[in-house]
């Protein structure tokens, strides 16, 4: 069925707003179609989001050294919990190359309760101020700072980041997660390079960011032909109750005997 004229011209319109308003914005923080999702924190829930990709192998781990680094390296996710709960992220590099990425992630990311503020302009309602590193609110966020930055984005703390509009929120920092042998990032990674990384945190009700990025600090390297290359990858989140202490105990008991019967049952 072809689509009515008037469907055409809003199809246009959006497009050239997004054109003139928000193309200089692409990069800029949004969470747009990367919401995992609003959870209970009473019974077991996860959504996994795929077909996401970074910008360059490196933006996590330059985060995460003295100078921090550019919340354009970062991907931006979002989740709320209504209650306290149990959450596991777990980010997957993609194998192999789509028709827009490459694989070989090395992926990292870090969890802050907050998110960056977006402002819509009240005059027009049409224009939203996005966060960014350079942002009037941003920079001066950054002249506060007793240190020079290169970016924003603190992977291993809390950081701040605003918009044009004068918004800024700050990101308080609750864990990390990094792949790799445990000799990388000074010891912090997962301990096996496979591509993958998973951490589970207990966290209070609230709205969360996590912000996945590269950590191959070599990748940086003006020298490298992916520097600025989109590197596939998918988020997935796993929401659960945060047990009893007395249940905890039991089922811990029940995985024990479990994993002795198991083990008795075994060839060798
Ligand atoms: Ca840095
Ligand atoms: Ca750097
Ligand atoms: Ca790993």
């Amino acid at each position: 069925m072809p689509k009515p004229i008037h469907a055409f011209a809003r199809t246009w319109l959006a497009a050239l707003s997004l054109a003139t308003f928000t193309l200089p914005a692409l990069a800029h923080v949004s969470y747009t179609g990367r919401d995992l999702g609003t959870y209970d924190g009473l019974t077991a829930a996860g959504t996994t989001i795929s077909n996401q990709a970074v910008s360059g192998n490196y933006g996590w781990a330059d985060a995460a050294d003295a100078d921090w680094g550019d919340s354009h390296k970062a991907k931006w996710f979002t989740f709320t919990l209504n209650n306290d709960a149990l959450v596991t992220l777990t980010v997957s590099a993609n194998a192999s190359a789509t028709s827009t990425s490459i694989g070989g992630l090395l992926p990292g990311f870090s969890v802050y309760k907050g998110i960056a503020p977006t402002s819509v302009d009240p005059l027009n309602p049409g224009i939203s101020y996005l966060s960014y590193d350079t942002s009037t609110a941003s920079t001066a966020y950054k002249a506060s700072l007793p240190f020079a930055v290169e970016g924003v984005w603190n992977a291993v703390g809390d950081f701040a980041i605003g918009n044009d509009f004068g918004a800024l929120n700050t990101l308080s920092f609750v864990g990390y997660a990094v792949d790799g042998e445990g000799t990388v990032q000074g010891g912090m990674a997962d301990g096996l390079r496979d591509g993958r990384t998973s951490k589970t945190l207990q966290l209070g009700a609230g709205t969360y960011s996590l912000l996945v990025g590269g950590a191959d600090y070599d990748a940086q390297l003006s020298t490298n032909p992916h520097l600025a290359a989109a590197y596939g990858m998918s988020v997935g989140i796993q929401v659960s109750s945060i047990p009893e202490p007395g249940t905890l105990g039991l089922s811990a008991l029940g995985l024990g005997a479990l994993s002795l019967a198991v083990r008795r049952r075994a060839p060798r």
